[in-house]
């Protein structure tokens, strides 16, 4: 300082205020820069991967924006710990169908999404990413269980998968009665559930929603298979119970043989996997579905055994839906392990881009296709809408 003349040294405070100013001031207009980028992309829809400030992002395709869209969701409900595993499933979906179409998604916790969660989310999904947290009393014991008895349930059933588990009981019982109640879904027909770490093998070129809506289709899956038979025993009594107790909601035109031969010989233990399922919103909303629905919870099977959403969806659509309004998705390539469908045809394997692997732990070298197996319904599928010939 000494070698600066007093005037000039007098000079140097305001110039060095001026210049941090000018510092950050670059910083912030570079941060919002970014920030109205992404927004910008966010807004216009995305295709192929970029990366902005290290971010992989989605570009928008030409002309996507001409793709009509039907008033449909994704729907996905999991935990913060999860995360990885979902980015993993939303890449699938995103690269092999929604990157043309942008369809929101809605994302559902019995916790808090971090913050962490919803950015990466966010940044992962074409269409807008929505968040919302399950009210307490959907998520727990209602007041006519007794909670003891379901204690001894879980104890009693622990040597089979999630049987001594208590959260698993919760998310069965909300995703059987409560996903299609949450204020975020109100505004759609049509969703599609999405689980953490599946995987979409082919390309899907076809919008799935627009075939339940053209076909007036009610009910989408793409695997079906038995069910373990001990945690949904006491559930067809209770069914059967429904049945004479409301004959009103039973459709006559049902698919009733795909859950069993005769009503009087019990459930033969058919179900559609629900961890993938697009259908539409209005069945579940039915005074016919929320009748079925209460019918069992006080019954109380889900917490005194371990029925599950996908049993009790299956037996739903089984008996109140015209069987005309079942859809199996046969080319959506899907893998929820230790399971996956793959189209049977070679041709439309190759003409989707299909990367069907082999099943970790297959019994033989070309089990990629689990409809044909000898646990798959899919052949009960086909008895039951009558092409089974
Ligand atoms: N928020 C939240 N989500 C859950 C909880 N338990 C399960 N889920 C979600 O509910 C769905 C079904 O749970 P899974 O654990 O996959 O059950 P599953 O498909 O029967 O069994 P897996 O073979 O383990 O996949 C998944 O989307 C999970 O992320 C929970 O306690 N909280
Ligand atoms: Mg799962």
């Amino acid at each position: 300082m000494a070698i600066l003349p007093r005037g000039y040294r007098q000079l140097l405070i305001p110039l060095a205020i001026v210049a941090i100013f000018l510092l950050i001031g670059t910083a912030y207009s570079n941060s919002n820069e970014i920030v109205g980028k992404v927004n910008e992309i966010k807004d216009q829809g995305f295709s192929s991967s970029v990366k902005i400030a290290g971010i992989p992002m989605r570009t928008k395709k030409k002309g996507s924006n001409a793709i009509k869209r039907e008033n449909a969701t994704f729907i996905t409900l999991a935990r913060n710990e999860e995360l990885e595993g979902l980015l993993s499933s939303i890449n699938e979906v995103e690269s092999r169908f929604n990157k043309d179409y942008h369809y929101d998604w809605v994302f559902l916790n019995d916790m808090e999404f971090t913050m962490e969660f919803r950015k990466r989310v966010s940044l992962a999904v074409s269409g807008k990413a929505k968040f919302g947290r399950i009210p307490e009393e959907q998520w727990g014991y209602p007041s006519f269980i007794d909670q003891s008895r379901a204690a001894d349930a879980r104890q009693y059933l622990k040597s089979i998968i999630y049987g001594d588990s208590e959260s698993y009981r919760f998310m069965c019982r909300f995703e059987s009665g409560f996903f299609y109640k949450q204020p975020l879904m109100d505004e759609y027909k049509y969703y599609w559930r999405v689980e953490p770490d599946v995987k979409f093998p082919c390309d899907i070129v076809e919008d799935p929603f627009k075939v339940m809506r053209e076909k007036k289709r009610l009910y989408g899956f793409t695997l079906a298979l038995y069910e373990i038979p001990y945690v949904v025993e006491g559930l067809w009594d209770a069914t059967k119970e429904f049945i004479e107790k409301y004959p009103q909601y039973i459709n006559n035109h049902n698919a009733m043989r795909f859950v069993t031969a005769n009503k009087d010989d019990g459930y033969n233990l058919c179900h559609f996997w629900s961890n993938f399922e697009i259908a539409d919103l209005d069945f579940f909303r039915s005074e016919a579905y929320e009748a079925y629905f209460q019918h069992l919870d006080e019954a109380g099977g889900f917490f005194y055994n371990r029925w599950g959403d996908a049993p009790v969806h299956t037996l739903a659509v089984s008996l109140l839906m015209d069987r005309e309004q079942l859809h199996w998705f046969k080319n959506i390539g899907y893998y929820h392990p230790p399971f996956q469908n793959c189209p049977a045809e070679p041709e439309v394997r190759r003409e989707l881009n299909c990367d069907c692997p082999n099943i970790p732990g297959a019994v033989s070298d070309d089990w990629f296709n689990f409809a044909y197996e000898a646990n798959s319904c899919i052949s009960q599928y086909m008895i039951a809408i009558g092409k089974d010939s």
